[in-house]
């Protein structure tokens, strides 16, 4: 009977190789029903296609939110070949199956999240329900209907089509991936709502679509089993952050390269002026900003150059041919002889000469260019049964004040160390103490489980002539228990120290700066970073 024609329903709004896939299912003897938009496409690539409304007997009405719903549609994606019942129904009313259904949804995420300041009505209208109530018709019925989400499922699907048709599992992954397809956009549509209720980041509930990046060799440890997963709407918008960073050259990323790779990104991203981090596992170990980046680089790499060896090189600026001769021949300082050695190196940008220069260091080395990360405002992290969640720390250095409480006032070129030293103290993992001058990093100490701990490793990083005059920055305030830390501070010779403040021995750690001459900033703001 007529109703067992072959038939596809194509609805696409990326109408990206559409063609390709109207002219595969034609000449597989498909008749394709179309909307609108996609009818035209197939029509001026020279395909025949059926429109909806010729099926349905009703115009697309209400400025196109009705479209497709209604039982000829949805009663050629829903019937259960297996009932006969099913069959006569659809046989009364002339209504033909359909065994392939493509649909893609509204572009939601890209022109309502990402698209910033769109109308809230124009956001509503947005929202597809056509589309996902197609989509999951089709992705329950599977046994029958074969749902395709994907443009990249294209060529599987024609040859699938062209085999037995047999294969369940086939049928089967292109149904779970429909249903997560429709998850993904779900997710988009509520997070945007909520923002829209005056929501700030943390909400009650939510979804994260996350879509498999790449299978990892192993995790932190070669006994555990790893996966890189990225946020499926963030990477659809392209928003940045590692997860999106391109591959030019090297071994292939590691779950702790990842880690470290992030560290090192989010912390060069900070800086204005041309800046190297160097993160040696996710702690800064070597920072400094120089109008010349060569200069910076050395700088960062002699601030520990052992934890250097092995590390991950950042850079906010460009990697041009000189800098990468720089990164590829610079020596150790530790013995003047031994090449540096790194498992990644970061930018946003690499001239041509640079890159090929850089691939020329090592078959490993790992290069990476990456885009700021525009949109992270959330930050997870897992713990037994639960996730925690929190704003990212995304506290500019505009935002902090450098309130001095001493009777000695920082000179210009202090506050500014102090300035240099907050902002790398922000990136140490806790307790975090960076002693820093002439913007750039001479020590730090970090993970630590008490404040004196990380002082005394930071001074002895440092050097005891280097310290003399610099700038020391305590993530959190000195707690005064034990034994003095400002004390010890203030004995090695640093001219000043930025803490957040708010102890209650605050007029302890004033004294004794005041005893020292040394100057006391206050930033009211603590950078824990566990
Ligand atoms: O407005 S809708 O929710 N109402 C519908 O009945 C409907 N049917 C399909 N949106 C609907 N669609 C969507 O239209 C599809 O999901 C697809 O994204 C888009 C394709 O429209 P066109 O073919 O006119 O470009």
């Amino acid at each position: 009977s007529a109703s067992r024609k072959k038939q596809a329903l194509i609805s696409l709004s990326d109408k990206c190789d559409l063609a390709f896939l109207g002219r595969g299912l034609h000449e597989l003897g498909y008749t394709i029903v179309s909307t609108g938009g996609t009818a035209n496409t197939l029509e001026a690539a020279g395909l025949p296609v059926t429109k909806v409304e010729e099926l349905t007997s009703l115009p697309e009405m209400l400025d196109g939110r009705v479209k497709t719903l209604h039982p000829s549609i949805h009663g050629g994606i829903l019937a259960r070949r297996d009932q006969c019942h099913h069959m006569e129904a659809l046989d009364k009313h002339g209504i033909g199956t359909f065994d392939v259904v493509v649909v893609n949804l509204y572009p939601f995420y890209e022109k309502v999240t990402a698209g910033g300041n769109i109308e809230f009505d124009d956001g509503i209208e947005n929202i597809d329900i056509g589309g996902p109530a197609m989509i999951r018709a089709a992705a329950k019925n599977h046994k029958d209907v074969l749902v395709v989400v994907d443009s990249e499922d294209y060529p599987a699907l024609l040859e699938f089509l062209k085999g037995s048709n047999e294969d369940q599992q086939f049928r089967r992954k292109l149904a779970w991936k429909a249903f997560q397809h429709c998850a993904s956009y779900d997710s988009a549509v509520s997070e945007w709502l909520w923002r829209q209720t005056g929501g700030e980041t943390i909400p009650p509930d939510f979804t994260i679509p996350l879509s498999l990046k790449s299978s990892l060799r192993y995790g932190e440890n070669p006994h555990q089993k790893a996966a890189f997963y990225v946020d499926k709407r963030l990477a659809e918008v392209n928003a940045g952050g590692i997860a999106t960073a391109v591959q030019h050259h090297g071994k292939e990323m590691s779950y702790n390269n990842y880690l470290d790779a992030d560290a090192a990104w989010n912390c060069v991203s900070e800086f204005r002026s041309p800046t190297c981090v160097i993160v040696k596992h996710t702690n800064p170990c070597g920072v400094a900003s120089r109008g010349d980046v060569l200069e910076a680089y050395r700088l960062a790499v002699k601030a520990d150059p052992v934890s250097a060896f092995g590390g991950i090189v950042a850079f906010n600026v460009e990697v041009d041919e000189n800098l990468a001769r720089e990164i590829r021949e610079y020596r150790s300082p530790t013995d003047g002889e031994t090449r540096m050695f790194y498992e990644i190196v970061v930018a946003p940008k690499y001239s041509e000469k640079g890159l090929e220069v850089l691939r020329g260091k090592s078959k490993t080395l790992r290069i990476l260019e990456a885009s700021k990360n525009e949109r992270e405002k959330l930050s997870l992290r897992q713990v037994g049964g639960g996730w925690l969640a929190q704003d990212s720390d995304g506290l500019t250095p505009e935002e902090i004040q450098f309130n001095a409480v001493s009777e000695a006032q920082p000179n210009e070129s202090e506050l500014s160390d102090a300035e240099f030293a907050w902002l790398c103290v922000k990136h140490v993992k806790s307790n975090a103490i960076v002693i820093a001058k002439n913007n750039c990093m001479l020590g730090m100490g970090s993970g630590q489980p008490n404040r004196l701990e990380s002082l005394r490793i930071a001074l002895r990083k440092s050097g005891e002539e280097e310290v003399k005059g610099a700038a020391l920055a305590s993530d959190a305030f000195f707690p005064f228990a034990w034994k003095d830390a400002v004390e010890e501070a203030c004995e090695s010779g640093v001219s000043v120290i930025a803490e957040p403040g708010g102890s209650i021995r605050d007029k302890d750690a004033i004294d004794c700066c005041n005893k020292y001459g040394v100057s006391l900033l206050f930033t009211n703001v603590r950078h824990f970073r566990h």
